[in-house]
């Protein structure tokens, strides 16, 4: 498995551990059936608690429902779920860092004792509404309102949509402008599914992602108690400290599907005989393979930094644009040379590079596009914003 710079000798025995069942799950358990749920445009939900047993959602959290990891392991967990594929990633991101993480920095104690041993098992399953219709890249310009309903309670108006297990969750947070507060500021409300007044539909036709959940929410006078509310957070940066915590996990998880799409094509030249001999001796297929482990290693050097400054809490959000920004990219050419490497046979399921590349195009789009990061960290280091 490529690790050129031997990273796996600075792992913690915990870390390597953490990794390698990680590893495991991914060989047992969704190696053998992605493929089919690719083309069905199908998630395995019964990964969703299997993969709450093994401590995979908000491992990171200090909370006694979590595994109480440090960030590499976080990190490698990520890594090892998304060389599986992009959609077992997506559901661990959306639950752990989009659900989980608001509800542990942002939550009352009863919002916490509520949700977060559900939803670290997976009994319970969460989405994070902040997309709209009309505003994706822009979300502080959301439409989505809540209204003071009575003296104890809120009514939420508005529709969000692309919203990664909206159509199987028990709770969304929903992000919504408070109009019964100075300025409007964004709050964030946990709404049960179930409650009158919120709908969920699916949205078909996905290209990308097609091993993931995703759909839209209405709300449409959907009436939640003030006790739904987070308490601790108003305004944007609510959702855009949740959106950190997501975009940390995905710097990594790219390296996991990179390296996937990599040792895919490695495996493939060394087998593959065309001229008289496996296509692994041409100089221009070696030229390919260095360019992408060099790609590989560079995301991965930068991901294990994150690690470290996150670790030691001096992880700025910038930090995580560029490395969000630099591999996934890395990872998108990747598995484009990984596809060409592997012919006639690389446009389908049976191998893995077609399906990442497929789901590449959405992990440059969501979480903030390859554009946006470019403008954030553009904006760090001119000092001018570009979003004005
Ligand atoms: P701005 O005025 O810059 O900041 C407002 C406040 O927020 C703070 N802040 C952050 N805090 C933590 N992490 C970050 N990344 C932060 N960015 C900003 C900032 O310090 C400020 O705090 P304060 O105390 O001064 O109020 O905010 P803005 O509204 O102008 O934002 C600009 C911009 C473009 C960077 C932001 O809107 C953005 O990132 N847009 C991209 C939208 C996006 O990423 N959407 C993702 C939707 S969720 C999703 O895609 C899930 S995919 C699911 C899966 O993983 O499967
Ligand atoms: P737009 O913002 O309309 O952008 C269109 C194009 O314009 C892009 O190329 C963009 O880079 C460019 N652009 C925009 N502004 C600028 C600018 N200032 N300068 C230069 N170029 C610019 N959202 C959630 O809230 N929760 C989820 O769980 C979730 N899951 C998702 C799952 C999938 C499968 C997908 C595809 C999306 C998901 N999203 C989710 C939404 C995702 O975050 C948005 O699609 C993303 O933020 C981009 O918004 P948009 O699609 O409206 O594109």
């Amino acid at each position: 498995m490529l690790d050129y710079v031997d990273m796996e000798a600075d792992l913690s025995e915990e870390e390597r551990l953490v990794r390698d069942t990680a590893r495991e799950f991914v060989d047992e358990r969704v190696r053998p059936d992605i493929g089919e749920h690719f083309e069905e445009g199908t998630f395995p939900t019964e990964l969703i608690e299997e993969m709450g047993e093994l401590g995979f959602y908000a491992p990171n959290l200090d909370h006694e429902a979590t595994a109480n990891l440090g960030e590499r392991a976080y990190g490698l967990v990520m890594q090892e779920l998304e060389a599986g594929d992009s959609g077992v990633r997506s559901m661990a991101s959306v639950q752990g860092a989009l659900v989980m993480y608001p509800i542990h920095a942002f939550g009352s104690a009863a919002q916490r004792e509520r949700w977060l041993p559900d939803l670290a098992d997976g009994s319970a399953v969460g989405c994070f509404g902040l997309t709209e219709p009309d505003h994706g890249s822009n979300p502080n310009a959301m439409e989505t309102r809540a209204e003071r309903a009575d003296d104890d309670g809120y009514v939420l108006n508005g529709s969000k949509t692309w919203i990664t297990n909206a159509p199987i969750a028990d709770v969304a947070l929903v992000w919504a402008k408070d109009r019964s507060a100075e300025g409007n500021p964004v709050r964030g409300f946990l709404v049960e599914t179930d409650r009158e007044g919120i709908t969920t539909n699916h949205i078909d036709g996905k290209l990308s992602m097609r091993a993931s959940v995703t759909g839209e929410i209405g709300l449409n006078d959907c009436y939640v108690p003030d006790e739904a509310v987070l308490p601790e957070v108003s305004g944007m940066k609510g959702p855009l400290s949740c959106l950190t915590q997501a975009r940390f996990g995905i710097a990594w998880g790219a390296v996991g599907a990179a390296r996937d799409c990599f040792e895919t094509a490695r495996g493939y030249a060394a087998d593959r005989e065309q001229f008289g001999g496996p296509i692994a001796r041409f100089q221009l297929q070696q030229e390919k393979l260095a360019e992408m482990a060099t790609a590989i290693t560079t995301a991965q050097l930068l991901a294990h930094r994150l690690a470290d400054l996150k670790e030691r809490g001096e992880l700025r959000p910038q930090q995580v644009s560029m490395a969000k920004r630099n591999n996934v990219a890395a990872w998108r050419e990747v598995a484009r040379t990984a596809r060409e490497m592997l012919g006639g046979n690389g446009i389908t399921t049976d191998y893995s590079p077609m399906r990442h590349l497929a789901n590449v195009e959405t992990v440059y789009t969501y979480e903030g596009t390859h554009d946006i990061h470019t403008l954030i960290v553009g904006e760090d280091l001119t000092g001018i914003s570009a979003f004005e």
